[in-house]
């Protein structure tokens, strides 16, 4: 039975991963922590703890308290606000994983951080971007996931620090809002598609970007965990995807369900400077191959259920 300490529990993935480690190995073996506390059910249905990654003794301290084999470090600062405060988002990313990674180092735990799309650039192939290729983004986000993708294979060859890892592309859920993210729009615009029948978006039309369902996302996570690591020849950094749209494509199918759903465009330079750097599709069969990955969502049956949901939420 692993015990596992997630750190950003209560974030966009954490949020949801918590609750779902909790629901297969148990609410007292999952250890969410996160900068402050919010009333969701990630902070109450079990153990939770104040922790700013920033702070490395603090870290191991919880660590040994819970007695736990298993980090997964979840916090992090997403590609749009990383981009408007570099500094911080330098500090915040690449300490609280080195953080991250030393507790794992000292206290012999297996480890998982997720990467992202953002560690890929413009002179990236950009359809079906292979799992190794160019990778020179022009984010601090990118930048940030590019040395964090070297630094967990580096504390595996190094140390034999268990490290895995996958690069996620957007990410969609009906439970926890996304922050600072560029792939948010696809995220806000069933929102806004229940609550005002319209939406204005800052990504162009025309505009593909990888994206998966959040219980694609948390399976993904689980899998790669308990994949025999005999078949892993990558270990970090596994694309992953389920599908790849634009927001045209998006507005067709949401009007499937909300006929007269409108999109208009207010472009958001910064952001979509961050989407043109980024692949239109990945492949991710160096992940099918080594440990099974498959998503079960399309873009038809994630809509209808994101639809479903978020209806009953609203
Ligand atoms: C973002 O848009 O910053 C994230 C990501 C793709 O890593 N959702």
């Amino acid at each position: 039975m692993k015990k596992i300490l997630i750190t950003g529990a209560l974030g966009q993935i954490g949020s949801e991963l918590t609750v779902k480690l909790r629901d297969i190995y148990g609410q007292d073996n999952v250890i969410a922590t996160d900068i402050r506390k919010t009333d969701s059910e990630a902070a109450n249905n079990g153990p939770f703890e104040i922790l700013d990654v920033m702070d490395a003794n603090k870290m191991v301290e919880l660590a040994n308290k819970y007695n736990v084999d298993t980090i997964m470090h979840m916090a992090a600062l997403l590609s749009a606000t990383a981009e408007t405060k570099p500094v911080f988002a330098w500090n915040l990313n690449m300490g609280g994983l080195m953080n991250a990674l030393e507790t794992a180092r000292e206290l012999n735990l297996q480890f998982f951080t997720p990467s992202s799309i953002g560690a890929f650039g413009p002179n990236t192939p950009k359809d079906s971007t292979p799992q190794d290729t160019i990778q020179r983004p022009t984010t601090m986000y990118g930048v940030n996931k590019v040395a964090g993708e070297l630094l967990a294979d580096y504390y595996f060859h190094r140390f034999g620090v268990d490290t895995r890892g996958v690069r996620f592309p957007g990410l969609i859920s009906y439970v926890t809002p996304p922050g600072g993210g560029t792939t948010d729009y696809a995220v806000e615009i069933y929102y806004e598609a229940i609550k005002n029948g319209k939406y204005s978006s800052y990504i162009d039309k025309g505009t593909y970007m990888d994206m998966m369902y959040m219980p694609d996302a948390l399976g993904a996570i689980i899998d790669l965990m308990e994949a025999d690591p005999s078949k892993l020849i990558h270990r970090n950094a596994f694309n992953v995807t389920a599908m790849t749209f634009e927001p045209e494509e998006l507005t067709a199918e949401i009007k499937k369900h909300i006929p007269g759903f409108e999109i208009s465009y207010n472009v958001d330079p910064v952001r979509q400077a961050i989407a043109d750097s980024w692949p239109n599709s990945i492949d991710a069969s160096a992940a099918a191959e080594e440990w099974g990955f498959k998503a079960k969502f399309d873009l038809s049956s994630m809509t209808a259920d994101m639809l479903e949901k978020l209806k009953a939420k609203l």
